[in-house]
């Protein structure tokens, strides 16, 4: 037989980051990172691509705290490319392509269009592109909701002395005239009076509340999103890079498989992809890595069975642990200059140092997040304690839900697969605690990331595999390292014994 027991694979918690000689304090340290060859971001973390994990909410809140979040897909292309529009229509330093209203729209549905896209306002333009007027919900404040079905835009709406500045306007100018007229939405217009753009009060506000944002050359946020490679998936691919997606993950339980090299590959060869960056996913070897690289991936995903409700290592016995697996990996990441990316298996805010010690530039969460308050789905009453759904994209649920459509199955490999009875999960469904708000939670995750810098005497990222030391521990170890020998009667805000 050929020799095939390879080394001792070990996981996050098989080992424990040596304290080294250090000149850098906790608030000093620098958490930059690049997600991708060419996409850099404050913050090392990404949202999962998981139904009950990222939608435009979190991919929001992701991109304001410094990292990205990844769109999942088990949902309709249009449904996924709209979630796109929502993101890069959230918060920009000039839209260039506003959203608007003709003159004849009825007020209930501006009122939904306003809604859909958490918005005040918009530009009236009428058939030519022309600027007509502006309405806001100042114009709106005193008109009863009754009259909303036979008031047009045309007769509430804003249009003398209005407030435009033109196309190529500074970003100083343009607060000084939103400042002098005390007015919220600036429209641009050309020579000819067609609208080009649209400056916000509110942009510059989230500038100054969200210094760290993870936003494109227009000053819109980023956002990635999840495609497979069978079907239509390249019609996915290409609405979602029209939509201005950022990223694109092929995502798939195993990257090795020749039909998503193939779709990478692909992606990276067509020059209408160029402006996108293309992460390949998920592998648990040096090996695997290399393929993607070799396929041209831009970032490489790592973890095959780490997942907090993921069932791969039992149902096949397939897997790496994970902390060996992302070593392995960017050694192949490293010597070609793509980042790698540890997905999956990450509780505790000191397994993000072990994963960047062990040579990734970032890390992607699901359950540590999906018990956020801008996770898709509500919280549930369970002991008198509060919770969110949260399930493996390879769990019965998402494989099969029930009377409607799964679009992710072959993440699994398992799209031909038509009955409930068929499907074999890889995957489960359950519930985890609701946290609250995601920049608490990740306050609490980066805080504990620059306490272990300051305890290796790292100063920023690339620093890290190079001041940490791993000490491999036992199960006393173990033991020894969560709270012990006490009953815990307060809830710790970065620690659960669950
Ligand atoms: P965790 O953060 O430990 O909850 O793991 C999340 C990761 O688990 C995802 O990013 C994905 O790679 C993987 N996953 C998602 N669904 C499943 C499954 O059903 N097996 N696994």
């Amino acid at each position: 037989l050929p020799p095939i027991f390879a080394k001792l694979g070990l996981a996050y918690d098989d080992v424990l980051l040596l304290p080294n000689e250090t000149d850098v304090i906790p608030s000093e340290v620098d958490t930059s990172t690049h997600l991708t060859r060419k996409i850099t971001m404050k913050a090392p973390v990404l949202s999962a691509a998981m139904d009950t994990v990222t939608e435009s909410e979190m991919a929001i809140a992701m991109a304001r705290n410094g990292g990205i979040g990844v769109l999942h897909r088990n949902l309709s292309i249009d449904d996924q490319a709209a979630q796109v529009d929502v993101v890069k229509r959230s918060e920009s330093g000039m839209i260039t392509d506003p959203l608007t209203v003709s003159p004849e729209v009825t007020l209930a549905d501006l009122d939904k269009l306003c809604g859909k896209f958490h918005i005040s306002g918009l530009p009236v333009v009428d058939k030519e592109n022309k600027l007509v007027g502006i309405i806001t919900n100042r114009d709106m404040r005193f008109i009863a909701s009754e009259d909303y079905d036979t008031l047009k835009v045309k007769d509430v709406m804003t249009k003398e002395n209005l407030v435009t500045g033109p196309s190529n306007i500074s970003k100083d100018d343009a607060h000084r005239l939103l400042a002098q007229h005390k007015v919220e939405k600036l429209p641009l217009v050309d020579s000819e009076g067609h609208l080009t753009g649209l400056i916000t009060v509110k942009d510059f506000v989230k500038t100054e509340q969200y210094p760290d944002a993870t936003k494109d050359e227009q000053g819109r946020l980023r956002v990635a999103a999840g495609v497979g490679f069978l079907g239509d998936a390249w019609q996915r691919a290409s609405a979602l890079m029209e939509a201005g997606v950022d990223v694109l993950v092929v995502d798939t339980a195993n990257g090795e498989a020749r039909l998503a090299l193939d779709m990478i590959s692909r992606l990276k060869h067509d020059s209408a992809f160029d402006n996108v960056q293309i992460i390949g996913g998920n592998v648990g070897t040096r090996s695997g890595a290399q393929a993607m690289i070799d396929a041209g991936a831009d970032a490489v995903k790592v973890g095959i069975g780490p997942g907090s409700i993921c069932t791969t290592r039992v149902v096949a016995g397939v897997g790496v642990p994970q902390l060996t697996a992302v070593y392995e990996a960017a050694q192949a990441c490293r010597a070609a200059g793509v980042p790698c990316i540890a997905d999956g298996g990450i509780h505790y805010s000191g397994d993000i140092a072990k994963a960047l010690v062990a040579g990734a530039s970032s890390v992607m969460l699901g359950g540590a997040l999906a018990g956020c308050e801008e996770a898709p789905g509500e919280k549930v009453l369970l002991h008198g304690k509060q919770y969110k759904l949260y399930r493996g994209m390879g769990s019965l649920g998402a494989m099969a839900p029930r009377g409607k459509k799964s679009y992710s199955k072959d993440r699994y490999f398992q799209a031909d697969v038509t009955s409930s009875d068929k499907v074999v999960p890889e995957g489960v469904e359950g519930e985890v605690p609701y946290r609250g708000p995601l920049n608490a939670v990740l306050y609490q995750m980066l805080g504990g990331l620059h306490q272990s810098m300051f305890y290796i005497g790292a100063h920023n990222i690339a620093e890290m595999p190079d001041r940490g030391q791993f000490i491999r521990i036992t199960d006393a170890g173990l033991r020894e390292s969560h709270p012990h020998d006490i009953v815990m009667t307060a809830e710790a805000p970065n620690y659960s014994g669950f």
